[in-house]
């Protein structure tokens, strides 16, 4: 009986002290004139837990689609690559700005005016899905 209560203790107390645990940190939407149909958005994704996680998706309700994009430059050429995950590792934090890996909005539904709101869910992979309101601005 004491050993089943000592396991039973182990199972539960075990996970508590090994998971990530995520924090966004200044969360912002550039804003963007209303011909546009796209826009970027970044925050800092920080997981204060002992064991990675990744971002795997995001939604929002300025846009149809949302996409995870790296800025990157081959041969003297900036372009934008999509990425199907992002690691946020244990004890970390990365950082989505401008040049740099950034949430890209597609197909916009609201007009992206400065001092508008924008909610965004991002989905990981064992956190699962964090609420976020991000502010509309023309830069940080
Ligand atoms: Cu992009």
């Amino acid at each position: 009986m004491v050993r089943i209560t000592v396991l039973l203790l182990i199972s539960l107390f075990i996970p508590a002290f090994s998971q990530p645990e995520i924090l966004i940190k200044d969360p912002w939407v550039r804003a963007v004139p209303p011909t546009m149909n796209m826009t970027a958005g970044y925050m800092v994704i920080e997981n204060k837990g002992d064991q990675d996680d990744y971002l795997i998706g995001i939604e929002s309700d300025i846009s149809k689609m949302a996409d995870l994009h790296v800025t990157v430059e081959e041969n003297n050429v900036v372009k934008m690559k999509h990425i199907k995950k992002l690691k946020i590792p244990a004890r970390s934090k990365v950082e989505l700005k401008p040049g740099g890996y950034h949430i890209m909005f597609m197909k916009l539904n609201k007009k992206l005016l400065p001092g508008k709101k924008a909610r965004i869910i991002l989905i990981f992979e064992k956190s699962g899905k964090k609420v976020v309101e991000a502010e509309v601005k023309m830069s940080n």
